[in-house]
């Protein structure tokens, strides 16, 4: 192993002795590279910070310096393991550079490290991505220089042999190449990043795991993860956005093995730049694939709020191995874009015996629970259009249900009301209502008691249940001419029920 290291810390020398020299004439060629480029230091980010957009319009000399540490880091909740970093963290700190930069890049490896390190960036043109030049023992640091001749977003990872063992102890991250025009703004940037990991025990064994070589071969990790740990996205570490803005995900995939299936769950990608280039390459994407060694930029603008999962949506993965993370979406909900739940019924399915059961139980065995719930869906099938979907009403124009007191007063009253409609005055808690209620005489008996039975007992209104036999009572009635009403159809109403 000694020599080993020894042989390519040479090899590492020469290379950058080599790389040094090669650097030169190229600062030397102002017509190629002005000599006289503005310097600048490269702010780096842990994720799932993103460092700002680059404004400037011109290219710059940019300074990179990164350091290599291995440290012990929770992988899940009692579950550690010793990770192998760019910068501290898992995935590593993000780069941000421009288009046309050249960027004199700094790897250091901290003194307590165990391991030679080294960076094979893929935003690099040159072999081994800037590989061989890095080569860099413990307490070393390497310099080596490259010019962002291409676009787009970038895998980096360590490239020291075995490599498989340092992508896999976590060695990888990304640096985004903007584009000279910039990217189009956005409102939010997130920087997330799958991988897995090998370790001897299994998922949630607790304890410090050792990295398991042939799990790795076989390619069967124990987790499968964003930012480098079970939960790294999740509860209060979850990202954070507001209804309607537009969010951008930068997503990159480490491996060292598996192809991540990206996927949010409740969200349409509007934009994919697909496999981390610059062009974007579709619009309207629900899961996209992230290679290992690969990225995706993601776009997308959530409506309404809630905590959205984003997952790899091979889901084993997701649901046992922890590819899961949190966005959390505040603002005002849309009940056009996504109502909520509306109604929970039985459903008796179609089989016909079970159906024949079902009916022979429903109009006189089911309890008051199921009436309840029933009477609630043809609530906000029908009724909560007007009188609101907590039967508060609107102002001068529905009376309320909840707290009625002309609701509650006259059960037979309110079985007429809703069999032929409301008109005239009306006056309801104190206040009056000139207006008038179609009548819904479309709904069955059945229907009408169990909403009714609904409305009379929610929303702090108590009362008795009304019966399929009272309404059909005042159904059959003879209608007083002052009670006779429109036979309108119900405004939202549906016939299709039952
Ligand atoms: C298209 C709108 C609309 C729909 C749908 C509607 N209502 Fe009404 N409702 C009204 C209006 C308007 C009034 C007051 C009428 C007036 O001023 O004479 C009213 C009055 C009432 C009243 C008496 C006043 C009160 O607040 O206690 C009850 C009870 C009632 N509705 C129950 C229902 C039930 C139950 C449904 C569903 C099965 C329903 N309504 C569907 C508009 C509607
Ligand atoms: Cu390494």
């Amino acid at each position: 192993m000694k020599t080993m290291i020894k042989l390519r810390l040479t090899v590492g020398v020469a290379a950058l002795a080599f790389c040094l020299a090669s650097i030169r004439p190229v600062r030397a060629n102002s017509a190629v590279i002005p000599s006289d480029l503005p310097v600048e230091q490269a702010l780096l980010t842990s994720a799932p910070a993103v460092p700002p957009p680059i404004t400037r319009k011109h290219a710059s000399k940019v300074i990179v310096n990164l350091e290599v540490r291995e440290i012990t880091k929770h992988l899940a909740d009692g579950v550690d393991y010793v990770f192998w970093t760019f910068g501290g963290d898992v995935p590593g700190s993000f780069i941000r550079i421009r288009e046309g930069d050249l960027v004199e890049f700094h790897l250091n490896n901290a003194p307590d490290s165990k391991m030679p390190h080294s960076i094979d960036l893929h935003a690099v043109t040159g072999p081994g991505g800037g590989a061989a030049s890095t080569f860099t023992a413990p307490g070393h640091s390497s310099q080596f220089s490259f010019l962002a001749l291409n676009p787009g977003l970038y895998v980096y990872h360590c490239a020291t042999a075995p490599v498989g063992m340092h992508i896999a102890n976590g060695m990888y991250g990304l640096i985004l190449v903007e584009p000279k025009e910039g990217l189009p703004p956005v409102d939010r940037e997130y920087y997330v990043m799958q991988g897995e990991f090998y370790t001897t025990g299994k998922f949630g064994e607790e304890g410090v795991q050792p990295f398991d070589l042939e799990k790795a071969v076989d390619e069967r990790p124990s987790y499968v993860v964003f930012n480098g740990a079970v939960g790294a996205l999740a509860g209060e570490k979850a990202l954070k956005a507001n209804v309607g803005e537009k969010i951008r995900f930068f997503v990159g995939n480490g491996g060292p093995n598996l192809v991540s299936s990206f996927h949010i769950i409740g969200n349409i990608f509007d934009t994919v730049y697909e496999e981390g280039g610059t062009v974007p390459s579709q619009h309207n994407v629900q899961t996209t694939l992230v290679p290992a060694g690969g990225a995706a930029i993601v776009e997308f603008q959530p409506k309404v709020p809630g905590t959205y999962s984003f997952v790899d949506h091979s889901i084993f993965r997701a649901f046992n191995k922890g590819a899961m993370g949190m966005l959390k979406v505040d603002g005002a909900g849309n009940p056009i874009v996504y109502s909520g739940k509306q109604s929970d019924t039985l459903y008796a399915g179609t089989s016909n015996e079970v159906a024949a059961v079902v009916k022979k139980k429903s109009p006189d065995v089911a309890g008051l629970d199921t009436q309840y719930a029933k009477g609630k869906s043809v609530f906000l099938q029908t009724c909560f259009a007007c009188h609101q979907p907590n039967g508060q009403g609107l102002p001068n124009v529905f009376p309320p249900l909840a707290g009625s007191d002309y609701l509650m007063a006259d059960k037979q009253r309110s079985i007429a009301i809703v069999l032929r409609g409301c008109n005239g005055e009306v006056s309801v808690n104190g206040k009056k209502y000139v207006s008038s209620m179609p009548a819904l005489s479309v709904l069955s008996d059945r229907q009408i008691a169990d909403v009714l039975s609904y409305v009379r007992n929610s929303w702090g209104n108590s009362g008795q249940a009304v019966s399929a036999e009272e309404v059909r009572t005042v159904r059959q009635a003879p209608v007083s001419d002052a009670a006779a009403a429109s036979t309108a159809a119900p405004a939202g109403g549906s016939s299709a029920f039952e």
